[in-house]
C-alpha cells in the first residue's frame, strides 16, 4: 500500500491562529459618506484555520469574528475584503470563510476591508502564515498487483470444410463427466450388449482431467465378470439428424480391447436393431496398432434381417490422437480420419425393411456412444493377456458441426 497517497498539498491546518484586532479609528468618517461621529468599534477578527486545498497552493481560510460578519460593523457594510498580494474568492456574508485564489508567497497576509464605495476602511495584518511547501513524495515500493485473471484460451475449433456451425460439443474441460450430455449405461447388457462382451460397465471407470475424458478398462472382478469399464451415451440429451460428427481419440494398443465411437437411433422409428440403423464412426481392435474401421448397419427389404457395409483403414497409429469423423448427409455417409475420407457409402447402398424411403433409416435423429469393451465377437473373442491390469481410451472432445 502507498503510505502517502495524495499528501501533496493537504498539509496544513490551523496554521493561522493570529488574533487581529481591527480598530475603527474615531474621527475617520466611515465610508466617506459623511457619516462620521460614530463610536470607534473594536472588531476582533480571528483566523481559526487555514488549509491548502490543491496542489497549486490555494489556501482556504476560516475565521471567526465578534460580529456576525466583518462586513457589518456598526451599521456599515463592507463590500469586500482584500488580502494583500493575492486574490481571494468572493466573500459570502456569514460564511466566515474565503479562499485565497493565488499561491501564497508571503509570510503574512494583509487584510484590507473596503466599504461599499470601495474606500479602504480597515487594514490588518496576519502574521506567520504558513507557506505552501509541497511535500516531497517518497515513492513506495510498487504495489504488488495480482496478474489479471485471463480465462484459459478455449479450444481451437477447426471447422470441417463446408461447415460453419458448431452445433454441439463436449470438450471435457471440467473435472467430471457432464451428465447434461451423457448417460452411463451400466451392467453387461443382454448377451454382453448383444456382442458377448466380457466387461461389466460401471459409472466410475472414467474420469475427466486436463481437458480429456479417459475411459479405463480394468482387470477387476464384478459379479461374474473379470473386467470393468465404462460406456456412455447422449440418448435423449444430444440427438440430431445429419451433420459432421468428430471426436479426437487415443486408443489402447492392448489385445482384447474393443473401443468404439458410434451412433444409434434415438427413437428407433423403423423398429428395433437393425431396422433403424447404426453408424459406427470408429471401432478398433486393440491387438492391431495401426488399424481402425467404420461401418453402417441396417436391414434390407428382401427378408434379410441384418446387412452392413464396413471398411478397415490402416496406416495410423491408434495409440496417437486422431480425429475420427463421419460426415452424415441425406444421400451420402462419408468416414474420415484426420479430415481425410477413407470410405463413402451412398443412399443406394442402404435401405431398411418396411420403409420405401430411399433415405431410411438414416434420416432420423441419432445419438452418440463412447465405450471401451473387453472381448466380444468383434475381434473373435480375443481377451486381454494374463498380466493385464488396465487400458485407457482417451477422448479430447466430441463435436457436432452443422
Ligand atoms: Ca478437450
Amino acid at each position: 500500500m502507498n503510505k502517502k497517497l495524495s499528501a501533496l498539498f493537504a498539509l496544513t491546518s490551523l496554521l493561522l491562529s493570529s488574533c487581529t484586532t481591527l480598530t475603527i479609528p474615531s474621527g475617520i468618517p466611515h465610508g466617506g459618506q459623511g457619516e462620521g461621529g460614530q463610536t470607534p468599534e473594536e472588531v476582533v477578527f480571528n483566523v481559526t484555520s487555514s488549509k491548502f486545498i490543491d496542489e497549486e497552493g490555494h489556501l482556504e481560510v476560516s475565521y471567526s469574528c465578534n460580529y456576525p460578519s466583518p462586513f457589518e460593523v456598526t451599521g456599515h457594510s463592507f463590500s469586500k475584503l482584500n488580502v494583500s498580494g493575492v486574490s481571494i474568492s468572493e466573500l459570502t456574508r456569514g460564511n466566515n470563510m474565503f479562499t485565497v485564489l493565488s499561491p501564497v508567497v508571503y509570510s503574512s497576509l494583509k487584510l484590507e476591508f473596503y466599504d461599499t464605495n470601495n474606500v479602504i476602511y480597515l487594514t490588518s495584518r496576519l502574521n506567520d502564515v504558513e507557506m505552501y511547501t509541497p511535500e516531497v513524495i517518497i515513492p513506495d515500493d510498487p504495489p504488488v498487483v495480482d496478474p489479471p485473471v485471463i480465462d484459459p484460451p478455449g479450444p481451437t475449433i477447426d471447422y470441417p470444410q463446408g461447415y460453419t456451425e458448431l452445433y454441439w460439443s463436449d470438450e471435457f474441460d471440467g473435472d467430471k463427466l457432464d451428465k447434461g450430455n451423457w448417460t452411463y449405461e451400466t451392467g453387461n447388457g443382454s448377451g454382453g450388449w448383444g456382442n458377448n462382451e466380457s466387461e461389466y460397465y460401471t459409472d466410475s471407470n472414467d474420469f475427466v482431467s486436463d481437458g480429456v475424458l479417459t475411459i479405463r478398462a480394468k482387470a477387476e472382478k464384478r459379479g461374474n465378470f473379470n473386467y470393468t469399464s465404462t460406456r456412455i451415451k447422449t440418448q435423449n440429451k444430444v440427438h440430431f439428424t445429419y451433420g459432421y460428427v468428430e471426436a479426437r481419440i487415443s486408443l489402447p494398443v492392448v489385445t482384447g480391447m474393443w473401443p468404439a465411437f458410434w451412433m444409434m437411433p434415438n427413437d428407433s422409428v423403423y423398429g428395433g436393431w437393425p431396422h433403424s440403423g447404426e453408424i459406427d464412426i470408429m471401432e478398433a481392435k486393440g491387438r492391431i496398432a495401426n488399424q481402425s474401421s467404420s461401418a453402417l448397419h441396417f436391414s434390407n427389404h428382401d427378408g434379410g434381417y441384418h446387412d452392413y457395409i464396413a471398411h478397415e483403414q490402416n496406416g495410423h497409429n491408434i495409440a496417437e490422437y486422431h480425429k475420427y469423423a463421419v460426415e452424415w448427409k441425406a444421400d451420402t455417409i462419408r468416414y474420415l480420419i484426420d479430415n481425410v475420407c477413407h470410405f463413402q457409402i451412398n443412399k443406394s447402398q442402404w435401405q431398411t425393411r418396411g420403409s420405401t424411403s430411399e433415405l431410411a433409416p438414416f434420416d432420423k435423429d441419432f445419438y452418440i456412444i463412447l465405450n471401451l469393451a473387453v472381448g466380444g465377437h468383434f475381434d473373435n473373442y480375443q481377451m486381454p493377456p494374463a498380466n493385464f491390469t488396465s487400458a485407457d481410451m482417451k477422448i479430447d472432445y466430441v463435436r457436432v458441426f452443422k
